[in-house]
């Protein structure tokens, strides 16, 4: 039997785990020993395992090391970068779930960029408002990227910038035009977009997989993305630690604790005040921390 070897889960089809390797993508299937990690094997995982002669001959897969961070929706492992596709239009611009999801990924350490698209489906007027509130983003270490007319090739070759080296998902809410984009990033590539990704999607949720895709040196996933994102996913006592430019305030505000809602002296409050804390994001934040605070608190082992 042939030394171990140590590769990336890039594909999980029907029990078996596609493995990369300088060498090739070694097709491997869960052993016993494995299984009593008890991990489930993610794509993006980094395994050990035992290949055969060739990629061809396929392997044992071994053990997962350890995780950097994984993700239950979608199910991939460490992840370096977030992607979150927010369209103008169709679905309706939301800075409301803008914040949501942003909050997510700041509860899993995972950065975020954020790429605005069919910014051909609304007014210029519209489009400005929209570029102003984006704007406010990247002062809070958000950069957003988007082009009109949509997919220039000057944006792209930006986006693709930041793929080195990285594993990039992309999320965002269902036909926001996460696989279209991702179609004009990675040339050959032609991920089933709108309608007919809907019609092979239906009935078969469970069997859905992510690949991950090699693109401008890096790996890229694709997600089903979110109808609506209820989960936040974070405690009530840790929701102001999502919010960077709070962060950023909070040793400025009079109490060590502070909530920044109720308490005197508070450092985010004077700033929205002054307006270099954007309103919207204080009460996305405000609604965020009386959703939470009205949920039955979750005991986690
Ligand atoms: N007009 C316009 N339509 C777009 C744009 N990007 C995506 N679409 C369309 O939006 C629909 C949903 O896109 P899709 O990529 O499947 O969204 P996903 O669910 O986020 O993967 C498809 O019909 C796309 O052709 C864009 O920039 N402009
Ligand atoms: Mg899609
Ligand atoms: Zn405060």
């Amino acid at each position: 039997m042939s030394e171990t070897q140590v590769g990336r889960i890039i594909r999980q089809i029907s029990g078996f785990y596609d493995i990369q390797t300088a060498s090739g993508v070694y097709r491997t299937r869960g052993r016993g020993k494995m299984r009593q990690q008890k991990m489930t094997p993610l794509v993006g995982d980094w395994a050990e395992f035992i290949p055969g002669a060739t990629p061809e001959e396929g392997g044992y897969l071994q053990r997962i090391l350890s995780r950097q961070n994984a993700l239950v929706r979608p199910p991939v492992a460490n992840i370096d970068q977030a992607i979150l596709v927010v369209a103008a239009a169709e679905p309706d611009f939301s800075l409301n779930l803008l914040d949501r999801f942003l909050v997510y990924l700041e509860g899993k350490s995972i950065h975020a960029v954020i790429y605005l698209t069919k910014t051909d489906l609304v007014p210029a007027t519209r489009l400005a408002e929209i570029e102003a509130a984006l704007e406010g983003y990247a002062a809070i270490g958000y950069r957003s990227f988007m082009s009109t007319p949509p997919f220039a090739e000057e944006t792209l070759a930006a986006v693709r910038a930041t793929f080195v080296e990285r594993l990039t998902i992309f999320t965002g809410q269902t036909g926001a035009g996460k696989s279209t984009l991702i179609n004009h990033l990675v040339p050959g590539l032609t991920l089933a977009t709108g309608e007919i990704s809907k019609a092979l999607n239906r009935g078969r949720h469970t069997t859905r997989t992510t690949e991950l895709f090699a693109a401008a040196g890096g790996l890229v996933a694709d997600t089903p993305g979110f109808s609506s994102l209820g989960l936040l996913d974070v405690s009530l006592e840790t929701l102001r630690d999502r919010f960077p430019e709070f962060v950023a305030l909070a040793s400025a505000c009079k109490f060590r604790g502070c909530q920044h809602i109720n308490e005197p002296q508070c450092a985010v409050k004077a700033a929205l005040a002054e307006g270099t804390v954007m309103t919207s994001r204080y009460d996305d934040y405000v609604q965020f921390h009386t959703e939470l605070a009205g949920q039955r608190p979750t005991y986690r082992k």
